[in-house]
């Protein structure tokens, strides 16, 4: 459950929240794919409540009415179809699974796909869900059971959402049902939202009575989908994230938090030069890296103060050190504007999602910030695909916060978050010859509209990043986007 089995060559998930299925096919043909996007986290595709007595929050999509494919991002039709255009794209989807309860939200409740419930008998026919499906006795979780108690963070209800039991039959049969479609119809993962709400050896029947990959929409034969954990686990907590690694890999929350304050000036850069498990994060293999998520971008979920597009030029430093850096599997956020943490997606009056617009310089409009879109974004995942599984080699600082390093000889990058220039003479390991930047500019025909690199035959090259510059990083690579 660890391989997200991406197509060859190919790295990086981006989450496209709230997109539409038919938007997300399209980005797939036009940029996803071929910029070499390895895959998409899409929003929840089941029924959930609509809530118009909150002007439709981006969180009613975690709270489900059924398993019904129909929600503001489309229906199941338009759905099979983005996995057809996607995965012939060599794009992969991964789906945010909302199995550790149901919508809890009177007085509303009516779903998207029209579906009813009866809150105050936990039926929800639709599924069909009832009384007996759920955790009893009915409790709610404290914030104090986080530190003290596992039973109640997994058996008590998360903001009042109905507590759904999986150690029920019948429940692990509709989940387990859900989840094969989804694989059938040709999703290649899932991330399991609220996993710390729910017990690993419930989890692990779940994952154990899934599908293999589909043949048909291009995986191997005998794949086990992707299945990346929601564990939010800074230390101290009565549920370890531990827990949940012998079942997938784990969010790593320490990534976001730790990057964060790095590319903050609050930390040396210098120190990264052991990033990875030595500051306390997951195993490699175990680990689904990010900067910011739907939640903590926006002050849910715990929070906790990490870059957002809101600080773009720290942030594009930290997501760049993050796809640099062979350690873990990356995803990108990619948002639209908000400017209140429950405000839902850009939408006209009728509730319905408005698309993103394309600009002629290739970003967002009409709300959507698209972060996958900024090019010192998308070039450094072309850079990650060009880095291939090199290792890190040729580390260099300053002994603050310019730092230095090659992906074996396939790609190199330098960082500046000093407040004095950085012009030095570094080792970049690449076959001497022209690089264009691909963060200050582009190749456009032979030439770059950014720096230059002139690489000798000793690899060496000088390498200059201003305090002042637009952005705090310089990369180059071997790949097509960045040769002269
Ligand atoms: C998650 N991970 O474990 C999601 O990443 C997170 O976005 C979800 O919370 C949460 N778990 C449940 O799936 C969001 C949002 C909450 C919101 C819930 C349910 O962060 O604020 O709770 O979705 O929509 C809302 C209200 C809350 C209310 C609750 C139930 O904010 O005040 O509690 O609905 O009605 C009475
Ligand atoms: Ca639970």
């Amino acid at each position: 459950y660890k391989n997200p089995y991406y197509a060859a060559n190919r790295s990086v998930n981006v989450h496209l929240f709230e997109w539409k299925w038919d938007d997300i096919a399209d980005e797939c043909e036009r940029f996803l794919g071929p910029r070499g996007f390895g895959g998409i986290q899409i929003s929840p595709p089941n029924e959930n409540v609509v809530l118009w007595s909150y002007n439709r929050p981006w969180w009613e999509r975690y709270q489900p009415m059924s398993y019904k494919l129909v929600t503001r991002s489309g229906n199941e039709a338009q759905f099979a179809n983005m996995l057809r255009r996607c995965n012939a794209a060599g794009v992969r989807i991964y789906v945010d699974a909302v199995i550790n309860h149901m919508t809890g939200e009177p007085p509303e409740n009516v779903g998207t796909a029209g579906s009813t419930a009866v809150f105050s008998d936990w039926y929800y026919p639709a599924v069909p869900f009832n009384r007996q499906h759920f955790n009893w006795p009915h409790c709610v979780i404290n914030d104090i059971d986080y530190s003290t108690d596992a039973w109640r963070v997994r058996n008590c209800e998360l903001v009042g959402l109905k507590d759904l039991n999986q150690a029920d039959e019948h429940v692990r049969n509709m989940i387990v049902n859900f989840m094969n479609k989804l694989i059938d119809l040709g999703v290649a993962g899932f991330r399991i939202d609220a996993a710390k709400h729910m017990w690993p050896s419930d989890l692990r029947v779940i994952y154990d009575r899934l599908h293999n990959l589909n043949t048909d929409h291009g995986f191997p034969a005998n794949a086990r989908p992707y299945i990346y954990q929601e564990v939010i686990d800074y230390g101290g907590e009565a549920i370890s994230r531990d827990e949940y690694t012998p079942l997938g890999a784990v969010t790593e929350f320490k990534v976001g938090l730790e990057l964060s304050n790095a590319f903050r000036g609050n930390n040396q850069l210098r120190w990264l030069s052991s990033w990875g498990p030595q500051w306390g994060l997951l195993a490699h293999g175990d680990s689904l890296t990010f900067i910011d998520n739907h939640d903590n971008e926006r002050g849910h979920g715990g929070g906790g103060g990490v870059l957002t597009y809101k600080q773009s030029r720290p942030y594009k430093a930290a997501i760049a050190f993050l796809l640099a850096h062979p350690y873990g599997e990356p995803q990108i956020m990619s948002s639209f504007d908000f400017w209140d943490s429950e405000v839902g997606p850009p939408m006209d009056n009728n509730g319905n999602i408005i698309s993103p617009a394309i600009n002629s310089d290739g970003t967002c409009g009409n709300g959507w910030i698209c972060q996958h879109r900024w090019r010192q974004i998308y070039a450094m995942v072309a850079f990650r695909n060009a880095a291939g599984n090199t290792g890190i080699n040729d580390w260099w600082d300053n002994g603050s916060n310019q730092i230095a390093f090659c992906r074996g000889g396939n790609a190199f990058i330098a960082f500046n978050n000093d407040y004095w220039n950085l012009n030095q003479n570094l080792q970049t390991c690449l076959p001497a010859g022209r690089y264009c930047d691909v963060i200050s500019g582009e190749k456009v025909g032979n030439s770059c509209t950014g720096k230059t690199v002139t690489v000798g035959n000793d690899g060496r090259a000088q390498i200059s990043v201003g305090a002042n510059d637009y952005d705090m990083m310089l990369a180059i690579h071997i790949g097509p986007e960045s040769r002269l």
